[in-house]
């Protein structure tokens, strides 16, 4: 292997013998020596269940942790006939460095289907290998995960990656950055080829680029209903502000490699997905959300980057400081058709100065702050079904805006 894989060359004797196999399920990792051995024996479970007569094999490509989560994975239990491989991936720290090497994996054993499941799972369970499989299996390049998540889970899904994905490509993916998913033989040669691997696809961004991949050049694309994703879930206020700058850089990349096929009058994009219901008591267990902090970042953060503002929002900027610069906590924040806009022109702005594009995603995490909070007040007496609503809003204004997308792109 040459130096730009991110399998380690001594990782190679273990996987020649293997020769082909139907099925590769990897895990990323950092960390989840807590968790890992769960999600890694009920995969093990699933997939012998499922696919009693298929070459399955497990593989956690790790970031280098200190707790032992490798050792756990290796160890844990497992029906006899699935082979186990453990090792840390080399290259860019990140989530995406460690799906490029079990993707890599995938294609040297010519495996039909890989499919993926985070390590800090609390909630699989063994047919989740044959949701996410069976499609693929089935012809599908893409299989996404659909669950019922706490209000506050998802935060970044929920105000832009579900409405921008939707409102862009119509495609109607409710989990673009789910972290649980199959993919295709095929679609895995194709994220293996694209020259992203050195961005921050090597990071969190991995999720949004392979989803927006998959509609843009598969369109053969599943839901799966998995039910309740319990995980070590982040306060949004205190933990998500690197993975927002990643996500959202990507997603704005994303945008510019494909403007054909979302800026045509009549954008294809994949079919609508069949609707996924939550139930009313189907309230998951809460998720903590420090308000204030959201608040305090919000104002401080429109002065701090005002220069920024000015240069993606223009005139409108001003719409913004006044709304951060409000008197009363109880309904600051932005609306759905402002923060609409804000993402549009953050998006064009990124595009045309290329210079100023790391200003510019890290102006636009105070933004999303204060649409976090006022997410957060509107829902507050409401459950998560109800909340869902709050969602649906959200995509609607992106939708209706799109025109102006299109105007402020020129
Ligand atoms: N190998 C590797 N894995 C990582 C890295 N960062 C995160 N992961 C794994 O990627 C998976 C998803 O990361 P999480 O931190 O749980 O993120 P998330 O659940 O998508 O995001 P939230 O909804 O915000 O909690 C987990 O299995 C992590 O262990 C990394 O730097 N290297
Ligand atoms: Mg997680």
């Amino acid at each position: 292997m040459d130096q730009a894989t991110a399998v380690p060359a001594w990782v190679e004797p273990q996987i020649s013998p293997i020769g082909k196999t139907d099925l590769v399920i990897g895990t990323p990792s950092l960390n989840n020596a807590s968790t890992i051995g769960y999600v890694a024996t009920v995969a093990a479970v699933g997939a012998r269940e499922h696919f009693p007569s298929s070459g399955v094999v497990l593989v956690n490509a790790d970031g280098g942790s200190t707790d032992g989560t490798q050792e756990v994975f290796l160890g844990s239990e497992a029906p006899p006939g699935i082979e186990r491989i453990a090792f840390s991936y080399r290259g860019i720290p990140g989530k995406g460095s460690a799906l490029k090497a079990i993707f890599e994996i995938a294609a040297k054993l010519d495996a039909r289907a890989c499919v993926v499941i985070d390590s800090d799972l609390r909630s699989i369970e063994p047919n989740w290998v044959q949701k996410l499989a069976g499609p693929i299996f089935a012809g599908y390049d893409f299989v996404s995960p659909w669950y019922i998540r706490h209000k506050h889970d998802g935060t970044i899904t929920n105000n832009i990656c579900y409405p921008l994905t939707r409102a862009l490509y119509g495609a109607r993916i409710r989990q673009p950055i789910g972290g649980d998913f199959g993919v295709s033989r095929h679609l895995v040669h194709t994220y293996l080829e694209k020259d992203v691997w050195a961005t921050d696809v090597a990071r969190f961004g991995v999720d949004i680029f392979m989803t927006t991949t998959a509609i843009a050049e598969s369109g053969k694309i599943a839901q799966a209903a998995l039910g309740r994703k319990v995980h070590d879930a982040k306060d949004p206020a205190a933990e998500l502000g690197p993975m927002f700058s990643q996500v959202v850089s990507t997603l704005f990349d994303m945008m510019i490699r494909h403007e054909h096929v979302w800026n045509t009058p009549a954008p294809s994009g994949a079919a609508e997905m069949p609707g996924l219901q939550m139930a009313d008591d189907d309230e998951p267990d809460p998720v903590p959300v420090d308000l204030p902090r959201l608040i305090a970042s919000f104002r401080n953060g429109v002065r701090e980057h005002s220069q920024v503002l000015a240069l993606a929002l223009g005139k409108r900027a001003s719409v913004i400081e006044a709304v951060a610069s409000s008197a009363s906590d109880a309904d600051i924040g932005l609306s759905c058709e402002e923060w609409a806009l804000v993402v549009y022109d953050f998006a064009a702005a990124y595009r045309r100065n290329i210079a100023q594009r790391t200003s510019l995603i890290r102006a636009l995490v105070p933004l999303y702050n204060g649409k976090v909070a006022s997410f957060v007040l509107k829902a507050k007496e409401m459950s998560s079904r109800q909340a869902e609503e709050l969602v649906e809003e959200q995509c609607r204004a992106f939708e209706e805006s799109k025109p102006y997308l299109r105007d402020v792109w020129k």
